[in-house]
C-alpha cells in the first residue's frame, strides 16, 4: 500500500489533496488536529494532518478491512488446525464420536419436515417455500396448519391449500411494521456494512421524497472514509438541488443540522466500515444522533449470506433499528432469508430494492409483495 501524509487547513481541503494524489480509491488511515508552532508559541495555527493511503495492485483489495479480514482468516485456520490436532491425539473417542454423529443426524431428520413424509398433496408447497430457503421452523408452521386443514376437510383442493399456505405466511409477518417513509420523523440515519447500496438507496428515497412528496430534502454523510463516496453522494444531491454537508466531528453534525432547520427530511449516509468491530459502531454513535427523532435503518445485502447478515442485525442491537432495507434482489432468485431474518429479529420492511437505476429500483415493503415474492412461481 502506497502511504503518504498530508496537512491542510481544514479536512475537507485535507480530502481534496488526497483525492487528486492518490485518487477515488484512497483510504484514510488515520486523521487528526495539529498545532503548527508560532513565533515564540504565540500564534499557533490549526491544521489537519490525515495520513491516507492507496493499494496499488488492485481496486477492490484498498479498505484496510480486508486486510484485516485475511489476517482473522489467518488465525482462524490456525486456530482450526490447532483444534484437529488436538481431536487427533484422542483417537480412542472416535467410536464415540461416530455414534454421536449418527445420533445427531437422525435428531436432525426427525426434526426437519421432509416432502417424503407429507400428503402428496402439500408436497409442492413444501417444496416451494424450501427453495425459496424459507427456514424450517416457518415451514413446519406452515405446513401443520395445512394438515390441520387436510384433516378437517379431506376433499381440500390444492389451490385452496396454496392459499392457505400464503394466508398462513401473511398472518405471521403481518405484526412487523412494513413500508417506508411517513415523514413523521425529520432523522433518517441509514447503516449498514460496505457496498450494500446505502447510497443508491438513499438516492433512491430522496427522490421519491423530492419527486413525489414535494419535500425539501438535505444530505448529511458521514462516510469519509473512500474519498468517492462523498462524491458519489454530492452527484445525487445535485440532481435534486439538494445540499451535502459532510461531518467529520460530532460539532460539525450540530452544525450540520442546524443549517438544516427548515428542511422537511434530513437523509444520513453512514460509514460502511467492518462492523465485526464493535469499535466502529461506537465511533459513530459518538458522530451521530441515533436515539432522538431520527427513524433508523439496517440496510443488508440479499447477495449476503443469511448468516452474516443475522451477525450484522445483533452487531446493531444497540442502535434501536426500526426496520429493515434489503437490496439486490434482482441478483438473486431465493428471498427466504429476508422472511426469516425480518421473523426471527422481529423487524419490518421499509423497503427493498432491485437494481441499481436510481430512482425506479426501489419499492416500499409490504407483507403482501413479500408473500407474492415468496409464491412467484407457484402457479406455474
Ligand atoms: N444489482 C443491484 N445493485 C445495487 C443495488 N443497490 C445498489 N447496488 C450497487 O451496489 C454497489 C454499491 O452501492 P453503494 O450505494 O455505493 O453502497 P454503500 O457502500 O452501502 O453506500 C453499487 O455498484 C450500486 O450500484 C440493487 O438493488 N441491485
Ligand atoms: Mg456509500
Amino acid at each position: 500500500m502506497k502511504m503518504k501524509k498530508y496537512i491542510a487547513i481544514s479536512m475537507p481541503e485535507a480530502m481534496k489533496k488526497v483525492k487528486s494524489e492518490l485518487g477515488e480509491d484512497a483510504v484514510i488511515v488515520s486523521s487528526k488536529v495539529i498545532y503548527s508552532k508560532g513565533f515564540l508559541g504565540m500564534l499557533k495555527k490549526k491544521q489537519f494532518e490525515v495520513v491516507a493511503g492507496v493499494n496499488q495492485q488492485s481496486r477492490v483489495d484498498t479498505r484496510p478491512d480486508l486486510e484485516m479480514h485475511a489476517i482473522n482468516k489467518e488465525v482462524e485456520l490456525q486456530q482450526k488446525k490447532q483444534f484437529e490436532e488436538q481431536f487427533l491425539i484422542s483417537k480412542q473417542n472416535d467410536d464415540i464420536q461416530k455414534q454421536l454423529d449418527e445420533l445427531k443426524q437422525l435428531m436432525r431428520a426427525a426434526n426437519k419436515p421432509k416432502a417424503s413424509t407429507m400428503p402428496k398433496i402439500i408436497q409442492p408447497i413444501y417444496t416451494l417455500l424450501k427453495e425459496q430457503e424459507l427456514n424450517d421452523q416457518l415451514i413446519t408452521d406452515i405446513c401443520d396448519e395445512l394438515f390441520a386443514i387436510i384433516q378437517d376437510k379431506p376433499t381440500v383442493t390444492a389451490d385452496e391449500l396454496l392459499m392457505a399456505s400464503q394466508e398462513a405466511l401473511f398472518r405471521k409477518l403481518s405484526k412487523l411494521p412494513m413500508g417506508g417513509l411517513n415523514f413523521g420523523r425529520k432523522f433518517v440515519n441509514v447503516l449498514g456494512p460496505t457496498g450494500v447500496g446505502k447510497t443508491t438507496t438513499i438516492a433512491k428515497i430522496a427522490a421519491r421524497a423530492v419527486l413525489e412528496k414535494k419535500k425539501k430534502v438535505a444530505f448529511i454523510t458521514t462516510d469519509t472514509y473512500r474519498i468517492g463516496a462523498i462524491e458519489q453522494l454530492k452527484t445525487y444531491a445535485n440532481l435534486l438541488h439538494a445540499p451535502v454537508e459532510v461531518v467529520y466531528t460530532p460539532s460539525d453534525y450540530k452544525r450540520a443540522i442546524e443549517q438544516f432547520a427548515g428542511h422537511d427530511l434530513i437523509l444520513i449516509d453512514t460509514a460502511g466500515r467492518n462492523y465485526k468491530e464493535a469499535r466502529f459502531i461506537t465511533d459513530l454513535e459518538k458522530l451521530i444522533d441515533i436515539k432522538s427523532n431520527a427513524q433508523n435503518y439496517l440496510v443488508l445485502s440479499l447477495t449476503a449470506k443469511e448468516n452474516d447478515m443475522a451477525t450484522i442485525i445483533e452487531q446493531f442491537e444497540g442502535f434501536d433499528i426500526d426496520q429493515l432495507i434489503f437490496t439486490k434482489l434482482d441478483e438473486t432468485n431465493t428471498i427466504g432469508s429476508m422472511v426469516n431474518l425480518m421473523v426471527k429479529y422481529n423487524k419490518g420492511l421499509a423497503y427493498y430494492t432491485d437494481g441499481q437505476e436510481v430512482p425506479e429500483n426501489i419499492e416500499e415493503g409490504s407483507v403482501s409483495k413479500l408473500v407474492e415474492l415468496i409464491y412467484q412461481g407457484a402457479e406455474k
